[in-house]
């Protein structure tokens, strides 16, 4: 499968990287990786995303040169990353149309909607992907797609302690390292240099704080006027919802966030029993079995309870 994309890769001449809308550190810097990867080859490339990078990824060589989506660019291959479904790429799927299209994701609800589809659930993220790609193409790893790849690979990971980190995951990320990477240097970056809209929208975020069903599920929610009168970028409800999973007893978290066009988009975590991908994909959503998302077109009330409804059935074995 490495050496079927390697060789589509070559064979083309301007390639679109495309993903996810609410970007998050894995799509941003697997994407920058093999954006800058492509780049080194002498390729002609364009990561295009209908949504801006989070402030804290903006140091990754390449995040300067993000486009908008225009689909009066002519592209021969699109190359989609960490992207379980078309609807996530937002308006930036049109460029899905009459060209070759490639599939490189891990998330478990992914059915594979490229011509070639790369779908390693056991990957801890589609960095690490990207690093068996650049590998099997023999691309040297420098400081600059070292960086992009270990950004991807430490927060889909949560620096290194969710069930999804193994020794793979370490070694790579160990030689990596050896590739001119700091770690405490890019810790600083991504995790020490919070907007403080961000710290505030966590204040504002937690005065929403419940417990369900003896205080296995917790719920915390964002209206879209309060995102508004903090003046955050949605974007920056990233990991807003750690707060509500890392409470003793609580096995799954809910965040619902209302969005401008007046939907609920609502993430979940849980910790070690349920599957929430199972939930998400039954709202149309996806994702992992320890974290995953949906969009509900109901108001945030009524996109709560019939959230709390699904989880509690789920938690009892779906009964
Ligand atoms: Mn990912």
């Amino acid at each position: 499968m490495y050496a079927q994309i390697a060789k589509r890769i070559e064979e083309s001449k301007r390639i679109a990287i495309l993903s996810h809308v609410m970007p998050d550190g894995d799509n941003i810097g697997s994407s920058l990786a093999l954006y800058n990867a492509l780049l080194e080859m002498g390729k002609s490339a364009e990561f295009i995303l209908d949504d801006t990078v989070p402030k804290v990824y903006t140091f990754l060589k390449g995040a300067e040169a993000v486009n908008k989506p225009d689909v009066s660019d002519d592209f021969d291959l699109a190359i989609a990353l960490d992207c379980g479904d078309e609807e996530r790429l937002g308006s930036a799927r049109e460029y899905l149309k009459n060209k070759a299209v490639i599939v490189i994701d891990h998330h478990i609800s992914n059915k594979g909607f490229g011509d070639i589809n790369l779908i390693e659930v056991k990957a801890s993220s589609t960095g690490e992907l990207i690093y068996n790609l650049l590998t099997e193409m023999r691309v040297h790893l420098n400081k600059t797609i070292s960086e992009c790849i270990y950004t991807a690979m430490v927060t889909d990971t949560g620096q290194f302690q969710y069930s999804n980190t193994t020794e793979r995951t370490l070694r790579i990320a160990a030689e990596l390292v050896a590739n001119g990477v700091s770690p405490s240097e890019l810790f600083g970056k991504i995790y020490q240099s919070q907007p403080k809209s961000k710290i505030l929208l966590i204040k504002k975020a937690l005065e929403s704080l419940e417990f369900f069903e003896g205080d296995t599920i917790s719920c915390i929610s964002l209206t879209y006027n309060q995102l508004q009168e903090i003046g955050a970028a949605p974007s920056e409800t990233e990991s807003i919802i750690n707060y509500a999973r890392d409470i003793e007893g609580v096995e799954v978290a809910a965040f619902l966030k209302e969005t401008e066009d007046g939907r609920i988009r609502v993430s979940l975590r849980s910790k070690s029993k349920v599957d929430v991908s199972k939930l998400a994909v039954s709202f149309g959503g996806g994702g992992h079995m320890r974290a995953s998302g949906c969009t509900i077109s109901e108001s945030l009330d009524a996109a709560k309870k019939l959230m709390l409804e699904a989880i509690i059935k789920e938690m009892h074995g779906g009964e």
